[in-house]
C-alpha cells in the first residue's frame, strides 16, 4: 500500500469513527489545521531518500508506505535478538537525519522543580547521557498493530491502518540510562504523575489535520519503572531508522510508547493526553465504549519461521520453528497443529526465553498438497491466543491463533 493510500484510509475513517464531535475536540488539542494537498515527502526513485533510512531487501521485509515488516523466514536460525538489518520499522513520517553533536534532550513542565518552561528547558547533550550511569535490557519491541491484516483476510473485517502480518515485531539488547535516573537529574517533583516524551521527526499529518510531533503519555510510574532511554541498539550506536541518537525503550508496552529520536520530555503534575492515547492506540468499535478504551500491555502471539506460503517436501522431517511471546509475562507452553487444528503438538522450547521463546516441532509430511500450520501459546499468567481476535475498528492487539499456509510437494 502507498502512503497516499494509507492517509487517505485513515482520514475517511478518522471522520467516520471520531464523529463531528470529537473531531472538533481533537482538533483543538493539535497546534494547526493545514489542508493536505500532498503527501509529506516527495520522493521518488532517483531523488531524495525514502522514509527508511536502511536497505530493505525483499528477502528480508516487507514494504508497507513508511513502514517495513520482518519477514518471518528471515529469523531462521537467528538467536533471540534481531540483528538490526532485519528489524521492522514502523514511521509515521520518515527517519529524520540528526547530529548527536547537536542534538538536545530538553525537559520542562509543571512536574519539574522551578517548573521549567518549553522555552528555558533543563538540558542533556549526547555526551550528558554518555557519562551517566548505564544499563543493558532485553527488551521486545512490538507495533500494537502487529498481525492486523489478519483481521481482514482471517476474519473477514474491515480496520483501518498498515496491514502487517505477524512481523512487527522485534527484540534487541538496549544500552542507555534508565529514565528514573534522567528525570531525577533534571529535578523530579513527587507530585509528577505524567511525562510526555515527544519525537523529533516531521509533524504528523493525516485526514487533513496536522497532529504535531509524535508523542504520547506515559504514566509516571511506569517512566520510573523500567523504562530505557537507550543510545545503543545491539551493541552499536543506535541506528537512524530506529531512534538515533536517542530513543525510548518501554519493556512490554505497545511500540509507540517507545518514542525515537527523543527531542523533548514535558513532566507534568497533571494528567497529559496527545491524539496518539486519545484517537489512536484505543480500542474503538461495538463493543467498547463512544470514547474508546485505552490499549494495555501486549497480548500473547506464536510465528512461524517460515516463508508465507512456502513450500516443503514430503517425505522428510522438516523442524518447525517458530517464536512465542507475551506482554504480560514469559512463555509456558505452545502447542503446534499441521492438520488445521485437529491435533496439536507440545513444541520443543529453545533458548532461555530472552525476549521471546523460541522452539521446534518436527514434522514428516506424507501426501503433498496444502497444509495451514497453526502455533498457540500461553504465558505464565495463563493468556493464550484464542480462535478469534476481537474485533476493534483500528485493529490492534490481533493476538488469535495465525493459520500459516505452506505446500507439500512431491519429494524426489
Ligand atoms: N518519534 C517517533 N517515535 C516512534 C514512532 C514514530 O513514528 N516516530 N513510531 C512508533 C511505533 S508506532 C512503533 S511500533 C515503534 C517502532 O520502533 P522501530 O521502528 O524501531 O521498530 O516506534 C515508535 N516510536
Ligand atoms: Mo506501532
Amino acid at each position: 500500500m502507498d502512503q497516499r493510500d494509507d492517509l487517505t484510509d485513515e482520514a475517511t475513517y478518522d471522520r467516520v469513527r471520531l464523529g463531528r464531535r470529537t473531531f472538533l475536540r481533537l482538533a483543538t488539542l493539535t497546534t494547526a489545521s493545514i489542508p493536505l494537498s500532498a503527501p509529506l515527502w516527495t520522493a521518488t526513485a532517483d531523488e531524495a531518500p525514502g522514509p527508511i533510512v536502511k536497505p530493505l531487501p525483499e528477502d528480508k521485509f516487507i514494504v508497507h508506505g513508511t513502514n517495513a515488516e520482518t519477514r518471518w523466514e528471515a529469523l531462521a536460525g537467528v538467536g533471540d535478538l534481531v540483528p538490526a538489518d532485519r528489524f521492522f520499522v514502523r514511521n509515521h513520517t520518515l527517519t529524520p537525519s540528526l547530529s548527536a553533536d547537536t542534538w538536545r534532550l530538553r525537559l520542562s513542565g509543571s512536574g519539574l522543580r522551578g517548573a521549567p518552561t518549553a522555552g528555558n528547558p533543563v538540558e542533556f547533550t549526547y555526551q550528558d547521557l554518555l557519562d551517566l550511569p548505564a544499563e543493558t535490557v532485553t527488551a521486545r519491541i512490538e507495533c500494537a498493530g502487529n498481525g492486523r491484516g489478519f483481521f481482514t483476510s482471517q476474519q473477514g473485517q474491515t480496520v483501518s491502518g498498515t496491514p502487517w502480518r505477524l512481523g512487527a515485531v522485534g527484540v534487541a539488547r538496549w544500552r542507555g540510562v534508565p529514565l528514573s535516573t534522567v528525570l531525577e537529574r533534571a529535578g523530579l517533583r513527587r507530585a509528577a504523575v505524567d511525562v510526555l516524551p515527544q519525537g523529533l521527526d516531521p509533524d504528523y499529518v493525516t485526514g487533513g489535520v496536522n497532529l504535531g510531533p509524535v508523542r504520547r503519555p506515559l504514566p509516571i510510574r511506569k517512566a520510573l519503572k523500567d523504562v530505557l532511554v537507550a543510545y545503543e541498539m545491539n551493541g552499536e550506536p543506535l541506528p537512524p531508522d530506529h531512534g538515533f541518537p536517542v530513543r525510548l525503550v518501554v519493556p512490554d508496552w505497545i511500540g509507540i510508547a517507545s518514542i525515537k529520536w527523543l527531542g523533548r520530555i514535558e513532566v507534568s503534575d497533571t494528567p497529559l493526553v496527545s491524539p496518539w492515547n486519545t484517537q489512536f492506540y484505543r480500542f474503538f468499535g461495538p463493543d467498547y465504549p463512544s470514547d474508546g478504551e485505552l490499549l494495555g500491555p501486549q497480548n500473547t502471539k506464536s510465528a512461524f519461521e517460515l516463508p508465507w506460503n512456502g513450500t516443503l517436501a514430503a517425505g522428510r522431517t522438516h523442524h518447525l520453528h517458530g517464536r512465542s511471546w507475551s506482554g504480560t509475562g514469559g512463555i509456558r507452553k505452545v502447542d503446534v497443529s499441521t492438520d488445521d487444528g485437529h491435533s496439536w503438538h507440545r513444541a520443543i522450547p529453545h533458548g532461555n526465553g530472552s525476549g521471546w521463546q523460541r522452539w521446534s516441532l518436527p514434522w514428516r509430511p506424507t501426501a503433498p498438497g496444502t497444509y495451514t500450520l497453526r502455533a498457540r501459546a500461553v504465558d505464565r499468567t495463563g493468556a493464550a491466543q484464542p480462535g478469534i481476535a476481537p474485533f476493534n475498528t483500528q485493529g490492534y492487539l490481533f493476538g488469535a491463533v495465525v493459520g500459516h499456509p505452506v505446500t507439500v510437494s512431491a519429494g524426489r
